[in-house]
Parts: structure tokens; sequence; C-alpha cells
């Protein structure tokens, strides 16, 4: 049995800030937007023209709605996503079934809907869909969640990160030993979106005797278990995945043998460049903004939509706060002309998250008094609730565990970045 294995094509991906305001059809579509769709029409052209027996993907189809952001799929990435199934459909005489699970991303926060499920609805017995809220309802019902053929079982893993509370894993824990189990005659394959093990992808799925597991959401291609590997994604997403080679996996499965799993290269054409400077508290802003004219000289060549570049620029080291304010304007000057059609750019952001900015010396002597206070907050919080006088020991020892407590999230927790990039 044969099945081709596609991932994260986070189609209808679109992005506004820090990108040229530039069409590739007027009004219709923009670069990056196609960029995406390309991914998916793509993958569907390698899955024509070899005889599989069934089509995977394991979560993301549709980049939007994401979180907080509940715009849904724009009309155009929709409509395309329908054309190529259909295209695909009728190459292959309706004869390869297409299955599809939720991501994190494509399903609305607000209501109990997915954006999968339009594309079962335009090609039912064609397409098999299985969204969050199919898995929930699994859980609470205890009840699989599985799609069976003739001669392979497909047990279904959308996204879920059950790692948030303790409880919930163990529900998700037995509901997977109760209901998720391989089949002992059939060939038996897990599709699943998730990456990080405890979190949102459950180690059963790697101790269960699936013949296969088809993994998502971890954007570069590889495997985690001889049976088990994420496909990646079909698209650059984040600047991270600018070195990245895109592709989908071919899979030959056969009951109770390690697949034979051959990467297929999909060749993405929209060029990512990232560039990294270090500065230092002597770089004055001059200097800083010969540096960067240095880095983007390259590009300085007539727009082209096809061809344009995604450029990012990388910030770390020190910088006097003072200096940082008129390289941050700088920064938003060079980019105006950047979006002239004097560069081949289409994308120019910058991130400084790794830069630490000191305040003028003047102000150095209150930053260490500042310092000094939160030397050790545990000790100096216990200080100040005993200066309180309680005179109840059990409840002054609550206060100070909960202080502790909540130092030790404030001060030791991942600091959460609120404009990195879109998550995977
Ligand atoms: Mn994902």
């Amino acid at each position: 049995m044969k099945i081709l294995h596609f991932s994260d094509t986070h189609v209808s991906h679109r992005r506004f800030r820090d990108v040229r305001d530039a069409w590739k059809i007027s009004n219709r579509v923009t670069w990056i937007e196609e960029d995406y769709c390309l991914g998916f029409k793509k993958t569907l052209e390698i899955a024509a023209e070899t005889d599989y027996d069934y089509v995977v993907h394991s979560g993301d189809l549709f980049d939007i709605p994401v979180g907080r952001y509940l715009a849904g799929p724009t009309e155009y990435s929709r409509t395309y996503v329908i054309k190529e199934l259909k295209n695909f459909f009728e190459k292959t005489k309706y004869k390869v079934p297409v299955i599809i699970i939720d991501g994190n991303h494509g399903s609305y926060l607000t209501r109990n809907y997915s954006t999968i499920e339009f594309i079962q609805a335009a090609f039912p017995g064609n397409v098999y869909t299985f969204t969050n809220y199919q898995l929930k309802k699994a859980i609470l019902d205890n009840k699989p969640l599985k799609l069976e053929f003739d001669e392979v079982v497909f047990f279904l893993f959308p996204y879920f990160k059950f790692g948030r509370a303790p409880h919930i894993e163990k529900s998700y824990e037995e509901w997977l030993r109760n209901n998720q189990q391989p089949d002992s005659s059939k060939i038996s394959i897990a599709v699943a979106h998730g990456m990080q093990r405890g979190e949102d992808l459950h180690s059963l799925l790697f101790d269960f005797s699936y013949d296969y597991v088809a993994l998502g959401h971890d954007h570069k291609q590889g495997s985690t278990k001889t049976n088990a590997w994420q496909s990646g994604s079909t698209e650059k997403h984040t600047f991270a995945e600018r070195g990245h080679t895109k592709g989908v996996l071919e899979v030959e499965v056969q009951k109770g043998e390690v697949p034979k799993v051959t990467p297929r290269k999909i060749e993405t054409k929209r060029k990512m460049h990232q560039t990294n400077i270090t500065l230092t508290t002597q770089t004055n802003p001059s200097d800083f903004e010969e540096i960067i004219r240095e880095k983007i000289k390259a590009y300085k060549e007539k727009f082209a939509g096809e061809s344009a570049t995604r450029f990012k620029i990388k910030i770390d080291g020190s910088v006097l706060l003072s200096n940082w304010w008129s390289m941050e304007d700088i920064l938003l000057e060079i980019q105006q002309e950047v979006f002239t059609d004097a560069y081949n750019i289409l994308e120019f952001r910058w991130d400084s998250y790794d830069l630490s900015k000191r305040a003028p010396i003047s102000h150095e002597k209150g930053a260490k008094i500042h310092e000094y206070l939160i030397d050790d907050p545990v000790d100096d919080f216990e200080r100040y609730i005993r200066s309180l006088g309680l005179e109840n020991e059990d409840q002054a020892r609550i206060f100070i565990d909960m202080g502790a407590q909540i130092i030790d999230e404030v001060f030791s927790g991942p600091i959460e970045s609120t404009q990195e990039e879109e998550e995977e």
C-alpha cells in the first residue's frame, strides 16, 4: 500500500505588516498568499502522477483563522483548494481517498467549526476530514476516532494540547488506551498533528504498533522514529525555515514491517534572506545606517513579484536606548525606500528581541537600585510579609509561599514576546 503524506500547507497565509503593498493579480491575490497555494497545487500534482492508494494531510491545511485572529481563508484560497482537489480527483478517476485532520490553524475559536469541513462537503465520499471538535466529542463519548477501509485502518489525532492540565492529560491517555490501539489484522496508520511530547503529541503514539505514523506541525521534514515521520511544510513559513528543503513523503506500508519512506522535494520559488547585525554601545545611528544599506545593496534592482525576496534583519548585542530610537527611525525610512520599485524586495522586517537596550549613563544609578531590589525577590517578599506582623502564622506562610510561586513564574518563566513570528 502506498500513501502520499503531506502537511502544513497553510493555504491563505497572508501578511500585512512589513510587506510591500503589491498584488500578484490586482485586488485578487497577493504574492505571498499565492506562494502557499502553489505548495498545495504541487503536492497534488505529485499525488496524481503516481499510483497512490491514499493521500493524507496531517493538519494546518488553511493558515487562518488562528487563535484570536478570526478571519477565515480568502475566497481566492478556498476556490483554489477546491479546484486543485477537483483536478486531482478527475486525474485519478475519483479512486484515491484524501484524508485531512485539523491542526492548530484553520478552526474558529468562537465556533465549533473548522475550515476543512467545507472541503468534505464539496467531495463527500472522496474527502474524509477529522476536526478538533470530533476529537473532543470522541473523548467525551469514549469512542474511537478512526476511518476503516478493507486493508487499512486510519487512527486520527487532530491537534489537541492535552498537556495543558494533568486531568486532561489523564483522560486523553485513557481514551487512547481504550480506543486508539492498532488493529491486529489490518494495516494501521496514525495521523497526528503535534510536535512536543507530553504537550501536544502523546508518547503512546510511538509505543502502539502502528505501521506508520503520519505527523504534522513540525515544519521541518524528518523522522521521529523509523515508522513515524513529520512531512514538513510545503512552503517556507518563518525565517527559521529559510534553509529547509521542502517536500512531501511517499510511504510504502506493509503490515508489520518498517515502512519505506521516500522524500519528494517541492521547489519553493520565494527567496528568504536573513542577515544578522550585532550592535555595541559604541555603534552610532549613522554607522548603523551604513551597515543596513550595505546589506540591501544586492537587491537594488527593479521590483518583480515573482522573484522578489523576503528579507529580515536580526539585531543583537547591546545599544544605548537613545541611539536605538534613531535606528528604528532609520529602519522605517529604509523600509519605505525598499518598498519602491527600486528594490526587488517583497518583505522587509527586523527583530531586536536579542538586543539589550541600555539606559543612558546618567540613568544607570536608578537601574542599579532596581537590580538590588530584585536581587532575591523571594527573601524580599518574605521580609515584607513579616513586616506586616501578621498574627496568624499559617496565613503568613500561605502568603509567603504564594508570593514565592508567583515570583518564580515571573522571573524564571520564558519571556513571552508579543510580536514573535507565527506559530507552526
Ligand atoms: Mn501546526
